[in-house]
């Protein structure tokens, strides 16, 4: 035949494939599932080399899962509020839904040109009324169990994108999304109540996570085991958290942040100026320029604090290291165990108290100390506490100690803040709440769910919402006295969006329910993909959703994802992220254009470990590239070129079967660049079977099918077109993977050492399945062994099969 032609090949199968339905999953009890997800886009409008390599190799591995007979689930579809549509209507007049949908109706183009066997037919927005509206139902049973509530607080507002921001999305103290500082704003926002999972969530053992994953899950939510003390002020008692109540005898200060609320009643009239010009001058820094080492900075108050067991006087003073957000927002400052404790106490002079010391070590010198020791020792103060052991593995025995003489209570403390999922923003979910001067705030009956966003909107270039100025939209009734209410005009963060979306490819039509009930056992999704840049939100949000759909009954599952794996990143060849600024990007559609759809999926599989990622090196993928014209010419080029060569049966099935054996340990572990890299070893050996006498035998006509179905997975368009080819009656696609012969993946030859007479003298390889006799005459036909034993008097002869041959001979 002609030369391998991918572009006359890849349009007929894709279409042929489309027609017949090939992909589109079916219920099948007889099968086990499979359910494997990548995670969806945003329909940015293009599909970047990032979302081929996310995609190609998943795929690769849900169709070598099909073949094993698993009916796999494998849809697809876009995660589709958010900002960028609703910039692209700000700068160039677009309505949102028109510029998204046509995004959406280009990737899918463009994802099917990728040769994926996602299911289509059960694609779907979550810009799509019949899918938010179930955000809007979750939100409102969320609401009836106080999982969904309004509060006032500091919140982070960026200013550029005119909405509030999560904790989760604040980088470095900006919007991670445009970078933007963050400010502090004390508004009235919606939450919802994640922290009331954050032990749950802290336990991974129903989910197989990363261990990078897992560390970062935890930190975020950040669990802290301590006590709370309470010291008696001018202004009232005041509570303070410590995860070291062992120290409390060297607490000899103690700190509020600046915008704790007893700030102003404790600093008196001298003290006055300077506290307010501290406080003003702390609202403009970010929290993590406020916890940067460093200067410490703070001002006395003018108050003193009783310490609980000694009775003493103990200033207290404000500095911006002590955040608001965290256990009490006041601390008791510790200088003898806390390093920040102890420069805020050497830059303004105050008192340091030795508490912990090592045992067996000299009393700290309080005079010059300059590091806080925060080990293990003995607790060295006169007190309720001397003597006893201190430090963090002790702590417990403290806390009791403590909590009998009523100084303290045990505490646990959590990082994790409940979260703000209320946006400023039109291009979202509308959040489904009536407000009655009646009434108040009352959640929309589900019979009037979707509360629809409203078309033809004006957009403003402040970036205000137009939900805001849409009096029309605002103007609705009370669903409880029918009078005059107005609607709520904030949206929900797009990551309400994609917490529960996995379910909802179960059944992506149903208008009943989020999910269809009869179908729940489709889940959990088996096996999840994409970048561990979700390590936080949308893992933990998704998490959170799936426990709580739990205690509503809604589903059996702790967790949404039994396994979870993370891609990495491919690179510009600079080594940089690519960027159109940087002008590194490569485009896939190019690449399609020039090599066709299977090389560039065998290239992103190739190029790296797929967990790890790479640069892009723009020469590589020539060797994929030829790789596929050579086994097109091995089926397919009558000629065999070349010298003779003489691969053996047994040597081309051992061939076949060991790299066959291979690929399916590889696939299996998502080691996918070693798959590529052994198929192409096994082309070698099969072009040079083709041109030795093994080339007649049944063993050839084997290798080319079983490497034929091997090829399927991850160049799906020539190995259809090969199996079409060599006659087959059904798409190579539905054909099942090749059994491994075991005795033929396993080289039937072994090596033995021989001794004579005790000594090892040479090595023989010999079968396997040798006998004695044949282990002896191969043993003594060898020269190294044959020079000690000729003309001598054998005395004894043993074959330990397997294992050794002993001659032992007269000297
Ligand atoms: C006294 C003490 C003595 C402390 C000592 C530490 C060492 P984690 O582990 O992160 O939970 N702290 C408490 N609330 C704070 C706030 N709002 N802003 C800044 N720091 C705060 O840390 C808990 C410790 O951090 C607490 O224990 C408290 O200092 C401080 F030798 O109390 B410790």
């Amino acid at each position: 035949a002609e030369r391998y032609n991918p572009h006359a090949i890849e349009p007929k199968w894709q279409e042929r494939w489309e027609q017949e339905g090939l992909y589109t999953f079916h219920e099948d009890p007889s099968k086990t599932k499979f359910y494997a997800l990548t995670m969806f886009p945003y329909p940015s409008g293009n599909l970047h080399i990032g979302h081929w390599y996310a995609n190609v190799a998943p795929d690769a591995r849900a169709r070598w899962l099909r073949m094993r007979g698993y009916n796999v689930l494998f849809p697809m579809g876009f995660d589709a509020f958010g900002l960028p549509a609703e910039n692209a209507a700000i700068r160039n007049n677009l309505d949102p839904a028109v510029w998204t949908y046509s995004n959406i109706e280009y990737m899918t183009g463009q994802f099917k040109r990728m040769g994926t066997m996602i299911d289509w037919s059960r694609k779907f927005a979550t810009c799509d009324p019949e899918y938010y509206r179930w955000n809007q139902w979750f939100f409102t049973e969320f609401f009836r169990r106080g999982l969904v509530y309004k509060k006032d607080g500091l919140v982070n507002w960026c200013p550029k994108d005119q909405t509030v921001l999560a904790n989760e999305q604040v980088v470095d103290g900006a919007c991670e999304r445009c970078g933007t500082p963050v400010q502090r704003r004390n508004l009235s926002q919606w939450y919802m109540k994640i922290t009331d999972y954050a032990d749950e969530l802290l336990d991974f053992s129903g989910t197989d996570m990363p261990e990078r994953v897992r560390l970062m899950q935890t930190n975020w939510i950040g669990k802290s085991v301590g006590a709370e003390i309470t010291f008696d002020t001018p202004a009232g008692p005041e509570t303070v958290f410590t995860t070291r109540p062992d120290t409390l005898m060297g607490a000899t200060f103690l700190v509020l942040a600046p915008e704790h609320p007893k700030v102003a009643a404790l600093t008196t009239r001298e003290q006055a100026e300077e506290v307010r010009a501290y406080v003003e001058a702390a609202g403009r820094k970010t929290d993590v320029e406020r916890q940067q080492e460093g200067e410490k900075t703070g001002v006395f108050t003018g108050s003193y604090a009783t310490h609980p067991v000694s009775g003493h006087q103990i200033p207290i003073w404000v500095a911006d290291y002590v955040l608001v957000t965290y256990g009490t927002g006041s601390i008791m400052a510790v200088p003898s165990g806390d390093q920040r404790d102890l420069d805020f106490a050497r830059k303004f002079g105050l008192e340091i108290i030795e508490t912990v010391r090592p045992e067996g070590a000299e009393p700290m010198d309080v005079a010059t100390v300059s590091e806080a020791y925060s080990g293990d020792g003995i607790i060295v103060n006169e007190g309720p506490l001397h003597g006893m052991k201190g430090g963090k593995a002790h702590i417990t025995a403290v806390i009791d100690r403590l909590a009998e003489l009523n100084v303290a209570q045990p505490k646990t403390t959590y990082r994790l803040r409940d979260w703000l999922f209320a946006r400023q923003r039109y291009w979202g979910t509308p959040i489904p709440i009536v407000y009655c001067p009646e009434h108040g705030a009352q959640p929309v009956p589900d019979d009037q769910l979707p509360v629809r966003l409203p078309e033809n909107v004006e957009f403003t270039p402040t970036g205000q919402s137009p939900l805001k100025l849409d009096r029309e939209w605002i103007a609705t009734t009370c669903p409880v006295c029918g009078g005059p209410a107005e609607r709520d005009t904030d949206t929900m963060d797009t990551f309400v969006d994609s917490s529960w979306y996995m379910y909802r490819f179960l059944s992506p039509h149903d208008d009943g329910h989020p999910f269809d009930p009869a179908k729940a056992d489709l889940m959990p999704v088996d096996l999840y993909t994409g970048g561990i840049e979700h390590a936080i939100l949308h893992l933990l949000y998704s998490r959170f959703w799936t426990k709580v759909m739990r205690d509503m009954g809604l589903t059996t599952l702790s967790e949404p994802f039994r396994a979870l794996r993370n891609q990495g990143i491919i690179l510009g060849p600079d080594g940089e992220k690519m960027s159109k600024s940087r002008g590194n990007v490569v485009d896939p559609d190019d690449l399609v254009r020039e090599y066709g759809v299977d090389t560039v999926r065998a290239y992103l599989m190739f190029i790296a470990p797929w967990e790890l990622g790479g640069p892009w090196d723009p020469s590589g993928i020539n060797g994929p590239s030829k790789w596929l014209s050579r086994i097109w010419a091995l089926y397919f080029d009558e000629k065999a070129v070349g010298p003779e060569e003489k691969v053996t049966e047994a040597e081309l099935r051992y061939a076949v079967h060991s790299t066959l054996k291979k690929v399916s340990g590889d696939f299996d572990r998502l080691s996918f660049n070693t798959i590529i890299a052994s198929l192409m070893e096994l082309t070698n050996t099969l072009v040079k079977a083709k041109r030795s006498p093994s080339h007649a035998t049944p063993a050839w006509e084997e290798a080319l099918d079983i490497f034929n179905r091997m090829l399927a997975p991850v160049v799906p368009h020539i190995a259809e077109e090969i199996w079409m080819e060599r006659g087959g009656a059904q798409s190579v696609h539905v054909q099942p993977w090749p059994e491994v012969d075991e005795a033929a993946a396993t080289r039937d030859t072994i090596t033995i050492g021989v001794q004579v007479s005790g000594k090892v003298r040479g090595q023989v390889e010999i079968s396997r399945a040798a006998t004695q006799e044949e282990a002896l005459a191969a043993a003594r036909a060898n020269p190294d062994v044959a020079r000690f034993v000729e003309g001598k008097t054998t005395v004894k002869e043993i074959y330990v099969p397997g294992r050794i041959i002993n001659i032992v001979v007269k000297p």
